[in-house]
């Protein structure tokens, strides 16, 4: 695992820098290592960003949005097994998150990396690639009969009918897993135990 180190980035709308991980100079928008910080937010929590960068955080989706759409990024997204402890990666050439006003919904492309393309899962209702953002007070996904946020752990994230991983809920939970690492048989349990998100500037 790459060394990471502690920095500051400007976002248009924000007048203060904001606090932030890199690694390798790609920056850090979401970093859970140990289950210190609880990733049960609501959709303003999710928005406006929680924790801080000396344990755990969610950079916070309107910085996403105004990053991503004043510059072209790539995204790299980082996944520990709880079974072997090992780190698994996936790379996107494109990565952009829409305004509020469309539900910061997700689009990536241009997959690279050793642990699958996470947002296009082989099963339709796995993929979140183009999906909405969902939190467990605000259900903008494709489960007609619940909110998968409120469903699973409470974690914000791009759910489909809900998903093939998801980064933000509970450290213990198996709603914190990847089901990508079973596929690709990298482990036999899917179920994370640490997981970081990344930004690139092109
Ligand atoms: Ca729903």
């Amino acid at each position: 695992m790459a060394q990471s180190t502690h920095t500051t980035i400007s976002v248009p709308t924000f007048g203060q820098p904001t606090p932030v991980i890199s690694v390798n100079s790609w920056i850090v928008w979401l970093y859970r290592l140990d289950g210190s910080v609880p990733f049960n937010g609501t959709w303003a929590d999710y928005r406006d960003g929680f924790g801080n960068v000396a344990r755990e955080y969610w950079l916070g989706l309107e910085k996403l949005t105004q990053l991503t759409n004043n510059g072209q990024y790539r995204a790299r997204f980082e996944f520990k097994s709880v079974q072997n402890e090992s780190w698994f990666s996936s790379e996107y050439d494109s990565f952009q998150i829409d305004p509020e006003s469309n539900w910061y919904t997700i689009h990536v492309s241009g997959f690279v990396g050793d642990a699958g393309d996470q947002f296009n899962y082989m099963n339709p209702n796995g993929t979140q690639n183009g999906m909405n953002f969902t939190t467990w007070d605000s259900d903008n996904d494709r489960a007609s009969e619940i909110n998968c946020a409120a469903a699973t752990g409470k974690g914000g994230w791009w759910y489909n009918n809900c998903g093939a991983h998801i980064m933000t809920n509970p450290f213990g939970s198996k709603w914190f897993f990847n089901r990508w690492l079973a596929d690709l048989k990298l482990a036999t349990d899917s179920k994370l135990d640490g997981v970081r998100a990344m930004i690139q500037r092109v």
